[in-house]
This record gives structure tokens, sequence and C-alpha cells, in this order.
């Protein structure tokens, strides 16, 4: 594989210099400045990669091209910004870019209640809580028939919660699922937004009544647009999983595990239409066996994120080191290496470790923590490869 890093653009703290000395080969970005739905321009793009070669670099991945809304939920615009999307597509090919992630989860990207949760050695790591993430539902957005999503025993929970939340930990949750985790990102609430929940019940209107199915119609009514532009410029468009990979907030999600992606993989089948393999997101689902998936869809992936989750009662999930948890990321570099090697991947999410917490970075986007996973996987990748090279020799012994 090969060693990428999120890169987010001239204001991220975490420069070329740094990342030179850890080892990192390719870079992952994105236009942070051009707003969902608009052109990337061939000016703006061929500026982010001069920078990025300047520093003897080279532009690996382009993590995330966004979707508009309106694409996802069928909007009467939504050819004009498909449109749109084919003219970024093309631009990006002409400057020699071969790597696209993209995601198509409606409104919301990936959700944590807690960016923050210690660990018994002292760093800290990103957390789910079904319990909050209900009341959220039920309390602050208020979402009509919401309780009909949860079990009695969860709405017991979330009962229970409303007696003891003070209003300053309502502010903070609300700034954790809708702002925090999702400006940075293209997302559809910035910082700063004086009534984000009011904003956000907006963009779930029009997602209301919409079934998987309607959906998964729309992603294939894009991917038909889209994938001709893939191919004349011989770019590997990659669909990012669903985080978590279950339906949220009465909005469908439809790349949730196996039998999603096969589906998706089918409705163009054209190896330009693949998979980011997220071995976290992935992992987060309670049927997701993780080497299983990759040995399938090995061949569709384009673009691999290391980081595993663990699984706890009651529905929550934290974000496991790298070495651990459900993401089993020894035998998946491993089913990577041998069937697709070269890949480039790069650390998703890492632990906050000694004063990343300080440092104003990107919820999840540490540089300890990230370091030490890097590290960590490069030990792994290594320790394949050694092994890969000895095998004959061992055969020989036998
Ligand atoms: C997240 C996402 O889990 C993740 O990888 O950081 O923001 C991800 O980059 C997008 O969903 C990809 O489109
Ligand atoms: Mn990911």
């Amino acid at each position: 594989m090969k060693k990428t890093w999120r890169w987010f653009g001239k204001k991220d703290r975490i420069t070329f210099d740094m990342l030179r000395q850890i080892g990192v080969e390719g870079i992952v970005t994105a236009l942070y400045d051009t707003p969902n739905g608009e052109v990337w321009e061939t000016e703006a793009i061929r500026e982010v990669k001069h920078t990025i070669e300047n520093a003897g670099f080279h532009w690996a991945v382009v993590e995330s091209l966004p979707v508009a809304e309106t694409i996802k939920y069928g909007g009467k615009d939504r050819d004009t910004c498909i449109e749109h999307y084919k003219q970024s597509l093309a631009n990006l090919g002409r400057a020699g870019i071969r790597t696209v992630c993209y995601n198509f989860m409606p409104v919301i990207d990936w959700i944590r209640t807690d960016l923050a949760c210690p660990c018994p050695d002292g760093t800290t790591s990103l957390f789910f809580s079904k319990t909050r993430f209900a009341y959220f539902d039920c309390h602050i957005l208020g979402r009509k028939d919401a309780a009909r999503d949860y079990t009695p025993q969860e709405m017991a929970r979330v009962e229970a919660l409303a007696h003891t939340i003070t209003p300053a930990e309502e502010e903070a949750l609300v700034d954790t699922i809708i702002v925090k985790t999702q400006g940075f990102i293209h997302g559809n609430i910035r910082t700063g937004e004086r009534h984000p929940v009011a904003l956000f019940r907006r963009l779930l209107a029009p997602y209301e009544g919409m079934k998987a199915e309607d959906l998964r119609d729309n992603l294939r009514y894009f991917l038909r647009e889209v994938i001709p532009v893939c191919e004349t410029w011989g770019i590997n468009l990659c669909i990012h999983p669903d985080d978590p990979p279950w339906p949220v907030l009465g909005l469908p999600r439809i790349v949730t595990g196996g039998e999603d992606i096969a589906r998706i993989l089918r409705c163009v089948d054209n190896p330009r239409n693949g998979l980011t393999f997220c071995a976290g997101s992935l992992s987060a689902g309670a049927g997701n066996d993780l080497p299983d998936l990759a040995r399938r869809f090995a061949g569709r992936t384009h673009y691999v994120h290391l980081r595993s989750t663990e699984l706890l009662p009651g529905g929550d999930f934290r974000e496991a080191s790298h070495l651990q948890g459900g993401g089993r990321l020894v035998e998946v570099a491993r089913i990577f290496e041998e069937i697709h090697p070269g890949l480039p991947m790069r650390i998703d999410h890492g632990r906050l470790m000694f004063d990343d917490a300080t440092r104003g970075y990107n919820p999840g986007y540490s540089f300890f923590g990230r370091m030490y996973a890097l590290a960590q996987m490069d030990g792994v990748l290594a320790a394949i490869h050694s092994l890969e090279s000895h095998q004959p020799l061992l055969k020989e012994k036998q």
C-alpha cells in the first residue's frame, strides 16, 4: 500500500515538513473553498497540485469530490449539478488525478457524540453513544415519530438522560453531531452557524418519506452519468461507506455492508465504479466481517481507509486502536497486499495523544494519534512484505 495522508490545505497546521519526517508518500486533499455543487476549476486544481508537488509530494487521492444534496434526493436541478460534477472530474483528469473518493450519505456525513472519550492509557478517542444520539433525535431535533426508531429500552435511557443533561451538554451535543464533525469536510453546516438545528431541519425536509430504494435509484442515475467521464479520463471513482452503517434520523443509508456494496458495483458494472474500503466505517456494522469484505471487494477497491472500531453494548461504539477491534487491520492489509497491492491508503482517524488536544486539529485528524497509527500499520506492512519474500525459502525447507 502507498502511505497517504489527509491534508486540509494551506491552513492545515500539520505541515509537509512534518509529513516528510513520518514517511508519508502521497497527499489526499480536496478544494475546500469550492462550495458543494460548483465546478472545481482547472486553475484552482492546478494551484493545489503545484503546492503539493513543490513540497516533493504528489496528489494521490481527491477526498472528497462532494455530491450535492439535490443529486441525492433527485431535485429539479440535479442534472445541472451532475454536469458540474462531470466537469470537475474532467478537470481533475486533465490534471492527472486518478483516484476520486465520494460518499452518498444524505445530509450528514460521519456521526459521533463524543470527540474525546477517555481511554485507560490517558489518550482519548471518538465515541458514538446510541442514547445521546437518540436524545438529539427525539428531544433536540424533535423529529416526528423519531421514538418509533428506538426500542422501549433505548427510549427509557433517553428519558433518563433527559432528566440529567445540562443545557451546556445539549449545546455540545449539537455542536458535535452536526457542526464540528461536518463543516471541515464540505459538510452542510459550518462553524459559526447561529441556528444549526433549524438549518439541519431544513436540510432534512427534501428527504421526507424517502426509501432506500429511492436513494439507490438516484445513485444509479448519478453513476450512469459520471462513470463514462471517469472512463475517458482513467479516473477510479470510489464510494465511501456510510458511517455508521445504518439508517439515521429517518434517512436511508445504502452503503452499509457486503450486499449494498455488491449492488452498487453491479449497478454500473465498470471497474471505474469502485469502492473506498473504509475499515472503520464498515467495522461498526455488527454483521460485517472485515477480512471477508476485503477478500470480496479488493478487486474493485481503489483506496483504503485504515481504522478500527470496538462495538459496545447498547449500540454504542468507540474508535479502537488500529491493532485491535473489528477492523482486523492486520488481516485486511494482508489481503489487500495479496490481491490488489499498491493501493493508496491513509490512516483515517486517530486518537488524541500528548498535546494533540490543544492544537485545534479537525476532529479525528490528530497529528500524534495518526502518526502513531501510521507507524503501527507501517510495521504491519513491512512484516507482510518480509513474510511474502521469505515464503519460497520456507517452502524449500519443508
Ligand atoms: C470521514 C469522512 O470516516 C471518514 O473517512 O472522515 O469524512 C470521509 O472522508 C467522507 O465520508 C468521504 O466522502
Ligand atoms: Mn473513512
